[in-house]
């Protein structure tokens, strides 16, 4: 541990408040949406979540536009939010664990299934990078912790200590009361998840998140785990997840969305069921957000949420553009 991410000193933390409900179901109500109409078949297409989705889309599409492969540009685009250090949910900018520390997941996969993941990894800028490198340099899918950190720091990559006044005193803040109360849409972004095909129908997918407020110390949530917060099947399409990782783990959702497609279900609708089986699950869901996207091989897309808010970015060959997505709840 590094004692120099420890903002304060610990005091009484008050038992975290998060608890999700298990039984009943929650009838959905279904909402008029703005959602963006389908782009039609063929690439390139790039769809990431929240509004931090924009540069990332940029960025991915530079990569393409460039001939780079859509590997690079799912790895570049969401490096863009991972080294903004005003994004308070991404990267090492983003807020402490219950006590002070930074810590990040992240995961990629490509068109052919190989996938790297990293979680909870302290002091590295990209570690969407590190997953890469892991996928691409070990016959491993996911390292964590201090061993991933310094499996990292022997293969290239270097550390990086932040320390941000902000970010300190709104820890400072949250520790008179330490109460760990998720709220769903904080400032329109949170994890960032990105989909894309490329002109030739190749598929990639990458995820990374500093997580939740205050969780647990060593808590990790969907965003690193493979079928959770991103799924690619090069023969059927890609999805990824944001919100409350919790929910997104239990219904093993972005594999959930890519069967969904694969058994013939439209990428919106797929999102939509998706959503349904986390509602039927937990009632009284109101404080809790999650959000798929969808990416069908053929670039048909979709998006839905649990509840109102869930923007996301859609880069086609009529630019790149914010959408807000269908909510159920
Ligand atoms: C997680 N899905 O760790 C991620 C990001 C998040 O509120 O914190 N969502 O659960």
């Amino acid at each position: 541990m590094n004692d120099r991410r420890r903002f304060l000193k610990l005091g009484a933390l008050g038992t975290a408040a998060f608890a999700v409900g298990c039984a009943g179901t929650e009838a959905a109500r279904e909402e008029a949406t703005d959602q963006a109409p389908a782009a039609g078949p063929g690439g390139p297409v790039v769809l990431s979540t929240w509004d931090h989705g924009m540069a990332a889309n940029a960025k991915a599409w530079e990569v393409l536009q460039a001939g780079g492969s859509v590997l690079d540009a799912v790895e570049q685009g969401v490096a863009v939010v991972e080294s903004d250090l005003t994004n308070r949910s991404v990267g090492l900018g983003g807020m402490p664990d219950r006590d002070g520390f930074v810590t990040l997941d992240a995961c990629i996969q490509d068109h052919d299934g190989r996938a790297g993941a990293v979680a909870f990894l302290q002091d590295i800028e990209h570690p969407i990078s590190v997953a890469r490198a892991i996928m691409e340099r070990t016959p491993h899918v996911m390292l964590v912790g201090d061993g991933a950190q310094q499996w990292a720091l022997a293969n290239g990559f270097t550390k990086r200590e932040v320390d941000l006044p902000e970010v300190r005193a709104a820890y400072a803040e949250w520790l008179k009361k330490a109460e760990y109360r998720p709220v769903a849409n904080i400032e329109n972004h949170d994890t960032i998840g990105l989909v894309a095909v490329d002109t030739g129908g190749r598929l990639a997918g990458s995820c990374t998140t500093s997580g939740m407020a205050y969780k647990v110390h060593g808590r990790v949530g969907d965003s690193p785990i493979i079928g959770a917060g991103l799924f690619v099947d090069g023969d059927v399409g890609a999805a990824c997840a944001t919100g409350t990782g919790e929910l997104v783990i239990r219904v093993a959702g972005s594999h959930t969305v890519v069967e969904l497609m694969r058994q013939g279900v439209e990428p919106e609708e797929a999102c939509r069921q998706a959503v349904k089986r986390i509602l039927a699950k937990h009632p009284g869901l109101k404080d809790h957000q999650v959000g798929f996207l969808a990416l069908r091989k053929d670039g048909l897309h979709g998006a839905c949420a649990v509840v109102d808010g869930f923007s996301y970015a859609l880069h086609t060959r009529e630019g790149n553009k914010l959408h807000k997505a269908a909510f159920l709840s």
